[in-house]
C-alpha cells in the first residue's frame, strides 16, 4: 500500500488538524512532510523490490516518466507554483490609498540574508513609476554658487561609466515595527519586523560624484537629495557618511537594474540609515551648510519623547533582531527538534553576537551567527531547540560591534515612553503554546 502513497502529495500523509497547520506555516509541514516521505519511500522501495506481481508495485509520476519544459519558456524565471503563498503583503486599513502605503516582505520564508527582489519590501509615499531611464538625468549643484566648481547633469550613461562598486546592505523603514510600541498589535513577523531587506547595491559613490563637480569640502557640511515622484521626498545627509564614501547613487540590486518599486532607475543607499533618507528615483543632490528642515524632517519621522518634545534626524537604525521561525502565526506539529532561525542588523556596524532564550528572557544561549557577517548588513542566526511540550517564549537580543545591546520593551519605554512612532528596536517574543501554535506577546 504505501508505494501508492508516492503517487499522491504530500497532503495525504496528514490528517485535517495537521494540514490546517501546514497552512499557518511551512516549517512544521517541512519537517513531517520529510519525515512521513523518508519512511514512505524506505518501505515503498522495499515493497516494490520485493513484490513481483503485487498490484501495489510502485508507479512512478508524471514528472519522471514525459518531457519537461523547454528552455527558455520563461524567459525571465518566476518562483516555483507552489511558492504562491510567499508574497508581500499589504496591512489591511492601515493606510487609506495604496499608493501611500507599505508592503511588507515575508520575513518568515526567507534563507540566509539577501532578499529576492520581488519580494523587497516597497513603500511609496505617492505610488511608484517605472521611469524611462533615456531621461532620467541626476542634478548636483549647490545652495549658492561657491559651492561647487562645477555644477553637473548627469545622464544614466554618463553614471554607468564612472568606476562603481557593489556592497550588501539592510534597508529598514524608520517605522518598522512602529505598531508595537503600545502593545502588540500584529500577529505576524511579516508585519512586526517585515519594512526590512537586504540586497547587493551596485553604484557610484556620492564622494565621486562630488569631487567630479569640485565640491567644497570644507564648507558643504550636508547633502539634500530629492526624489523624481510626486512626494517631494528630499531628505537631509550629514557630509561624514558620505565623505566615508559609503553613501552610494545606485542603479544596481542583487546584479540588474533596481527594481521600479524600489526607485528604477537611480536610488541613494544610506547604509545604517533609517529607508526614508534612501531616496528613490533620485534626481537632485544639493550640496549646502545648513540642514534643510523639510517636510519628512519635520512632521514626519520625528520621536515622541516622554516630555511631548519631537526628536529630529534621529536616522541611524539601532541594533535589532528578531526570531523569523519559529514565529507568530506559525505552528510546530510536534515535540523534539526544531531550528530557530533569525535576522539580527545594526546600523553602527557590524552584528557581534546575538543570544537567544526559549523562557522569556531568564536564560540566554548564544546563537550560531551564519557568515558573512557584513557592517550595516542583515546577519542569519541559528540556535537549536528540542520542544518538550510546554509553553515556551522565544526571544532573540542583538549586541553590535560598538557595544550597543538590543534592549527589552521595559528599557525602551524608560527613555522613549510607548507613543512614538519610529525607532522601535525592541526585543520581540514568540509565546509558543502546548497545541504548538506560536504568537505574538509582548512581556512587561
Ligand atoms: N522618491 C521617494 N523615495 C523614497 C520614498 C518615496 O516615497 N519616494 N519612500 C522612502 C521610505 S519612507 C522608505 S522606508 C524607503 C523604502 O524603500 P523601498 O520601497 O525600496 O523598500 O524609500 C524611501 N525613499
Ligand atoms: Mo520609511
Amino acid at each position: 500500500m504505501l508505494g501508492r502513497f508516492l503517487q499522491h502529495a504530500p497532503e495525504n500523509f496528514l490528517n485535517t488538524q495537521q494540514m490546517q497547520d501546514v497552512r499557518a506555516g511551512r516549517r512544521g509541514f517541512l519537517a513531517h512532510a520529510f519525515a512521513a516521505a523518508t519512511a514512505a519511500a524506505s518501505a515503498g522501495a522495499a515493497r516494490a523490490q520485493t513484490s513481483q506481481g503485487d498490484p501495489y508495485i510502485l508507479e512512478l509520476p508524471a514528472h519522471s516518466k514525459g518531457l519537461g519544459q523547454p528552455v527558455a519558456a520563461r524567459p525571465y524565471g518566476q518562483p516555483s507554483e507552489w511558492e504562491k503563498n510567499l508574497q508581500r503583503r499589504e496591512s489591511p486599513g492601515l493606510t487609506r490609498v495604496g499608493q501611500a502605503s507599505v508592503s511588507f516582505c515575508p520575513l518568515q520564508g526567507l534563507f540566509g540574508i539577501i532578499t529576492p527582489s520581488g519580494l523587497h519590501f516597497e513603500r511609496h509615499h505617492q505610488g511608484w513609476w517605472d521611469i524611462d531611464p533615456a531621461k532620467h538625468r541626476l542634478m548636483v549643484n549647490g545652495s549658492d554658487d561657491t559651492m561647487l566648481e562645477r555644477p553637473m547633469v548627469f545622464s544614466m550613461d554618463e553614471l554607468m561609466r564612472l568606476p562603481s562598486v557593489s556592497r550588501m546592505h539592510f534597508i529598514e523603514c524608520g517605522a518598522n515595527t512602529g505598531m508595537e510600541w503600545g502593545n502588540t498589535a500584529v500577529p505576524t513577523v511579516q508585519y512586526t519586523h517585515g519594512m526590512l531587506s537586504c540586497s547587493e547595491f551596485t553604484g557610484v559613490p556620492l564622494r565621486t560624484l562630488l569631487e567630479l563637480c569640485g565640491a567644497d569640502f570644507k564648507r558643504g557640511t550636508f547633502v539634500l537629495a530629492e526624489g523624481a515622484d510626486g512626494s517631494g521626498m528630499t531628505r537631509t545627509i550629514p557630509m561624514s557618511l558620505v565623505l566615508s564614501g559609503e553613501v552610494l547613487v545606485a542603479y544596481g540590486q542583487n546584479g540588474e537594474m533596481l527594481r521600479p518599486e524600489n526607485g528604477y532607475p537611480l536610488r541613494l543607499i544610506v547604509p545604517g540609515v533609517q529607508g526614508v533618507s534612501w531616496v528613490k528615483y533620485l534626481r537632485r543632490i544639493k550640496l549646502g551648510d545648513m540642514p534643510y528642515a523639510t517636510k519628512d524632517e519635520t512632521i514626519h519621522y520625528v520621536d515622541l519623547m516622554p516630555d511631548g518634545m519631537h526628536r529630529q534626524y534621529t536616522s541611524i537604525q539601532e541594533v535589532k533582531s528578531v526570531i523569523t521561525s519559529p514565529s507568530g502565526g506559525q505552528v510546530l506539529l510536534d515535540n523534539g527538534f526544531h531550528s530557530i532561525t533569525g535576522l539580527a542588523w545594526s546600523g553602527r556596524g557590524k552584528i557581534k553576537r546575538v543570544d537567544v532564550s526559549s523562557d522569556g528572557g531568564r536564560n540566554w544561549k548564544p546563537a550560531r551567527l551564519e557568515g558573512p557577517v557584513l557592517p550595516k548588513c542583515l546577519s542569519r542566526f541559528n540556535a537549536d531547540f528540542v520542544w518538550d511540550g510546554k509553553p515556551a517564549i522565544f526571544q532573540s537580543r542583538a549586541v553590535d560591534d560598538t557595544g550597543q545591546i538590543q534592549p527589552g520593551y521595559r528599557e525602551l519605554r524608560q527613555v522613549r515612553a510607548s507613543r512614538s512612532i519610529y525607532h522601535n528596536n525592541a526585543i520581540q517574543s514568540w509565546a509558543l503554546d502546548e497545541s504548538g501554535e506560536v504568537k505574538n506577546v509582548q512581556l512587561g
